[in-house]
């Protein structure tokens, strides 16, 4: 897989600098017909590879794959994404994630599929998770945190995910509290997030993060077609599912560790400019009850603070939140 991700790396200069195989086999102490086979299995993966005679090979086209090589090509992270479990289909990545992390997955190992068939959001509701369509992923984290500090990893992953965004297109996503990220108010992305943990010690924080990518709106089920967008429906232009989750993967890991090292401060800094029920009126709805208020801002654990009509603020773990 780590010659592959170089392979895929390097050939993507074009035919202008084709990588020799003799060159790439000497740095890696392997045959020839070592690499010949890596580039096979890349075609076979549906990469459309060109050579260049005594020059060596180059990238014609490459598929919208999820595989590990596609993925770990653009990574720049020293854990996250360095281990990745593909799955072609499977009923919930987030399943996956949490047998491996109880088997010692080390700290940033991903698990994506290229479809979910029991996709789950949270309180169990469905996440529709349509074949070859979007990122559905699971990333294992072991962060030193205490399980009082998990649930703000939810705004940490939105930080990530919404630069990530950035960084591949112009738009201009915003976050609704906790762990929505929208487009022009609707659903572009979910997190989920998970614990494993002792009493006062997190195991490891399972991060579900489901990114429509390039959904047609027919891709959606009906009754969400009026919540749900794509980046393709908002750009008009497909983008490589591989490297949007590479530039996640990436953020994750960077904003994680601002997270552990300099607590939550900068990073609710970061989340309020991108926040878009701040100001407000919203209606809030929990398990127990459900009425309506005025958004004030994140607390420095996370919380949304919202100003009840009496003037009492209110600091709320979790809820549905609804812009009015
Ligand atoms: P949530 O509870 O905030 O959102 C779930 C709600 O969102 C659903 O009830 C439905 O109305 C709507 N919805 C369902 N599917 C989509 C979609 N594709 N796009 C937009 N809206 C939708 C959000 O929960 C957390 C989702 C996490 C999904 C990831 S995917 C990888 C991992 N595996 C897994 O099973 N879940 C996570």
């Amino acid at each position: 897989t780590n010659i592959k991700s170089e392979l895929l790396k390097r050939m993507s200069a074009g035919i202008e600098q084709p990588v020799s195989g003799q060159q790439l086999a000497d740095e890696y102490g392997l045959s020839r017909t070592a690499i010949w086979k890596y580039v096979k299995e890349l075609e076979q993966e549906g990469y459309e590879i060109g050579t260049v005679r005594k020059k060596g090979y180059y990238l014609i086209d490459s598929p919208d794959s999820l595989m590990p090589a596609a993925v770990q090509q653009y990574l720049q992270s020293q854990n996250y994404g360095q281990k990745i479990e593909y799955i072609e289909a499977c009923p919930s990545t987030q399943l996956v994630a949490h047998v491996e992390a109880q088997n010692g997955a080390p700290d940033g190992m991903v698990i994506i599929a290229n479809e979910q068939t029991a996709g789950k959001g949270r309180l169990s509701r469905p996440w529709s998770s349509a074949a070859g369509k979007g990122i559905w992923m699971s990333v294992i984290t072991r962060p030193k945190l205490t399980p009082q500090q998990a649930p703000q990893m939810t705004l940490v992953a939105a930080v990530a995910i919404v630069r990530a965004i950035e960084d591949l297109t112009n738009l201009t996503p915003t976050i609704k509290w906790p762990n929505d990220i929208l487009v022009k108010g609707r659903k572009l992305t979910g997190i989920l997030t998970e614990l494993q943990a002792d009493p006062d010690r997190v195991k490891a924080i399972i991060l579900g993060i489901g990114m429509n990518v390039n959904q047609e709106l027919e891709d959606f089920p009906e009754e969400i077609r009026d919540i749900a967008t794509s980046l393709y429906i908002e750009q008009g232009q497909s983008v490589k599912r591989a490297e949007l989750t590479a530039k996640v993967l990436n953020h994750l890991e960077t904003y994680v560790s601002l997270y552990v090292e300099k607590g939550f401060a900068p990073i609710k800094l970061l989340w309020e400019s991108y926040a878009d029920s701040i100001g407000k009126r919203v209606k809030i709805s929990t398990l127990q009850d459900s009425y309506e208020a005025t958004a004030r801002g994140i607390s420095e654990d996370g919380r949304l603070e919202v100003v009840l009509d009496d003037g009492t603020v209110r600091g709320i773990y979790s809820a549905d939140i609804h812009i009015l």
